[in-house]
């Protein structure tokens, strides 16, 4: 009979509605499923938010105390999609608790703390995840397919990209977002780390970065409340603003333990780019190409193709794909974010449900954070860095 695991989520923002939309969807595309994931109690900052968040989400209960959540006999699984000072704090505890855990990326401020949620993880030996969904987009999964069976030959170079516009306005807050203190970081950890998953799961280790990280607006109005406002902006101008510690932007090099290269951009301020994550990856024997704004298309290019039709052209995902049959039953009929969090949930409650570990791990999750690390600190020093801890 499959298992009904009880769920306490920490947070109630786009994350937590994200995690709960895939929650109550996952047995729809995967029947049998690997466990039921059953919405027990949601845990937000004030009476009001959690009751609302439980409500909206489906939840069965409310509260405002995360230590009580995290302990309480009935929870299985404990989701954390709360801003990223407070991953290890609440991550930790419910480790010691026996509890599975997934974390929200980036999964701490910086690997440091990351390493004390990987070394509670190894100790309490129960599944752990950092939820990096965008490798779960089937076509970046062909991707990684195509490059596992030889067919782009020996990896050579890697590009990735992640550009946004949502910061790019000045006048938009200085939420959480734009604090070092909370953040950890700024582009580098919240959308360079996407980019950072790619890599690694696609190529490898990244063994040494060399990179530029600047800082274009330095300071942001001061919000009155902590709620993430992505792509608000205040134009009434006159009120106090606050200082911007984290970076807007970096470019970093690469250098991969294969002995591949590549470069990474990211940013939140690029005018006219939404959700532009991509990457390229060129080999001895062709290459591959992939933009999250076109997510049912891979572009590829092999070198055996025929000399009259060299040039890359559209692979279209569907249920040849990987978690293909799950989702819709012909290529192109269209998926979307929701889904890259369906089939996380699905990989997550399959490795509770086998006892096998779920991957990104939370080792992953800590090595992602010191290549963050590195990127920040070859910004500043301006050499190579060893990333590798
Ligand atoms: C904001 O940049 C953000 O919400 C990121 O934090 C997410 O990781 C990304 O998936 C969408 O954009």
């Amino acid at each position: 009979m499959t298992k009904t695991l009880n769920i306490a989520m920490i947070g109630g923002g786009f994350m937590g509605r994200a995690h709960a939309m895939a929650y109550a969807t996952m047995p729809m595309c995967y029947w049998p499923a690997p466990a039921f994931a059953h919405r027990k109690v949601l845990v937000d900052v004030s009476d009001e938010r959690a009751a609302d968040g439980a409500a909206r989400f489906g939840f069965d209960e409310a509260s405002t105390d995360w230590r009580d959540a995290v302990t309480r006999k009935d929870i299985h699984v404990v989701d954390i999609v709360t801003p990223n000072d407070s991953h290890a704090e609440i991550a930790i505890a419910a480790l010691e608790a026996g509890k599975h855990v997934i974390c929200e990326k980036p999964l701490a401020r910086s690997g440091a703390e990351a390493k004390t949620m990987y070394e509670a993880a190894t100790k309490a030996g129960t599944v752990n995840m950092v939820a990096f969904n965008y490798r779960r987009t089937p076509a970046v999964a062909q991707a990684k397919k195509y490059i596992e069976d030889g067919r782009i030959g020996q990896v050579r170079n890697f590009r990735g990209t992640y550009l946004q516009d949502w910061s790019a306005d000045p006048s938009g807050p200085l939420s959480w977002r734009f604090q070092k203190e909370v953040a950890g970081s700024g582009a580098v950890g919240d959308i360079g780390t996407h980019v950072v998953d790619f890599a690694r799961y696609l190529v490898g280790e990244i063994v040494a970065v060399n990179s530029m990280v600047h800082t274009y607006i330095p300071e942001r109005p001061l919000q009155a409340d902590a709620l993430d406002k992505l792509g608000a902006s205040d134009k009434s101008g006159g009120g106090p603003t606050g200082k911007v510690d984290v970076d807007d932007e970096m470019i970093a090099l690469l250098r991969f333990a294969n002995g591949a290269v590549g470069s990474i951009e990211a940013t939140r301020n690029a005018y006219g780019r939404n959700n532009f994550l991509t990457f390229e990856v060129h080999g001895s024997e062709g290459s591959i190409a992939f933009n999250y704004e076109r997510m049912d298309e891979l572009q590829v290019m092999f070198a055996d193709d025929p000399a009259d039709a060299r040039g890359f052209r559209t692979v279209y995902t569907g249920p040849a794909h990987s978690n293909g049959d799950a989702l819709w039953p012909i290529p192109a009929l269209g998926i979307g974010y929701a889904e890259t969090k369906i089939i996380e949930c699905h990989d997550f409650f399959a490795a509770i449900a086998n006892g096998t570990k779920a991957s990104p791990d939370f080792e992953d999750g800590w090595r992602v954070s010191a290549i963050a690390d590195g990127i920040l600190e070859s910004g500043e020093t301006q050499r190579w860095v060893p990333t590798v801890p």
